[in-house]
C-alpha cells in the first residue's frame, strides 16, 4: 500500500473506534471513507451492532458485503455520527470542500442530519483556511446544463464538467451532473455557498460550512484530532 493510503487507513481506523453499540452511523463516500467502512465491517463481524446510513450506492454495497444493516435515510431520528472524507479541510473552522467523488448531495443531506460529522483524511487535505486549492464540485440537473455552466462562470469561477473513466459525463446516484468550479480565491466561502445555491439549475454545492465537528488527520507523526463546536444552522 502506498504511504498516503496507509495514512488514510490510519485516520479511518481512529474514526471507526468512535462508533458504539446501538448507533445510527452515516457512512461516507470516497477512498478514505471506504477504509472506515471496511474497519466498521470488521468491528461488526466482531460483534459491534449499529445501523448504517450510506451516502452512495457504492458505500451501501460495501457495507452490505459485511452484513451491516442499512436504512436509506431516517425521517426525524438524527444520525448519531457520520464518518466521511473531504477534498479540503480548513483548520480554522473545519470548513470543507467535498464531492470530488461525486456523492456530495447525499453526503450533505446526511451531514446536516448528523449530531457529529467526523472527517477523516491524510495531512495533504488540511490547510490553515479553506483556500480553494480544490475546485468546488457543484451538482447540477442535466436539463440545460450548458446554460447553468454559463451562470456558474458568471460568478467568477471556471466550471469543468466531471467525466467518468470512459470520458462520458459523470452521472451522480441521483442522475445529475457535476461541474467542478475552480475559484481563484475563496476569501468568503459562505458568500460563495449562498451564491452557488441561488444559481438556477444547481442542486447543491460541495461547500460544507459549519457542519464538521471533528477532523482526524493522519501524518507520519500520528493522528491529529481537531474538534470544533457546531454553530446552529437554519437548515440543520
Ligand atoms: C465523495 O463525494 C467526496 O466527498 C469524498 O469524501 C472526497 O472527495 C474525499 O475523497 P477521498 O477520500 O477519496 O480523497
Amino acid at each position: 500500500m502506498i504511504e498516503r493510503d496507509i495514512l488514510k487507513q490510519t485516520a479511518a481506523a481512529a474514526a471507526a473506534e468512535l462508533v458504539a453499540d446501538g448507533m445510527l452511523v452515516g457512512l461516507g463516500t470516497g477512498s478514505t471513507a471506504t477504509f472506515a467502512i471496511r474497519r466498521l465491517g470488521e468491528r461488526f463481524r466482531d460483534g459491534l451492532r449499529f445501523t448504517g446510513v450510506p451516502t452512495s450506492l457504492a458505500s451501501a454495497e460495501l457495507a452490505r458485503s459485511f452484513g451491516i444493516p442499512l436504512i436509506e435515510m431516517p425521517g426525524s431520528t438524527p444520525i448519531d455520527l457520520t464518518i466521511d472524507g473531504a477534498d479540503e479541510i480548513g483548520e480554522a473552522d473545519l470548513g470543507l470542500i467535498k464531492g470530488m467523488g461525486g456523492a456530495l448531495l447525499r453526503e450533505k443531506i446526511v451531514a446536516v442530519s448528523s449530531h457529529r460529522l467526523v472527517i477523516v483524511a491524510d495531512e495533504t487535505k488540511l490547510l490553515p483556511r479553506l483556500g480553494g486549492r480544490a475546485p468546488i464540485p457543484v451538482e447540477v440537473v442535466s436539463f440545460g446544463w450548458e446554460s447553468t455552466r454559463g451562470r456558474l462562470a458568471a460568478l467568477g469561477c471556471r466550471p469543468v464538467l466531471k467525466r467518468d473513466a470512459q470520458g462520458e459525463p459523470f452521472r451522480t446516484d441521483g442522475g445529475n451532473l457535476i461541474m467542478n468550479c475552480k475559484f481563484t480565491a475563496l476569501s468568503d466561502p459562505a458568500a460563495i455557498e449562498r451564491a452557488l445555491a441561488m444559481v438556477v439549475g444547481v442542486v447543491e454545492s460541495g461547500l460544507f460550512l459549519g457542519l464538521a465537528t471533528t477532523a482526524l488527520v493522519a501524518s507520519r507523526a500520528g493522528v491529529r484530532r481537531i474538534d470544533r463546536d457546531r454553530p446552529p444552522r437554519a437548515d440543520g
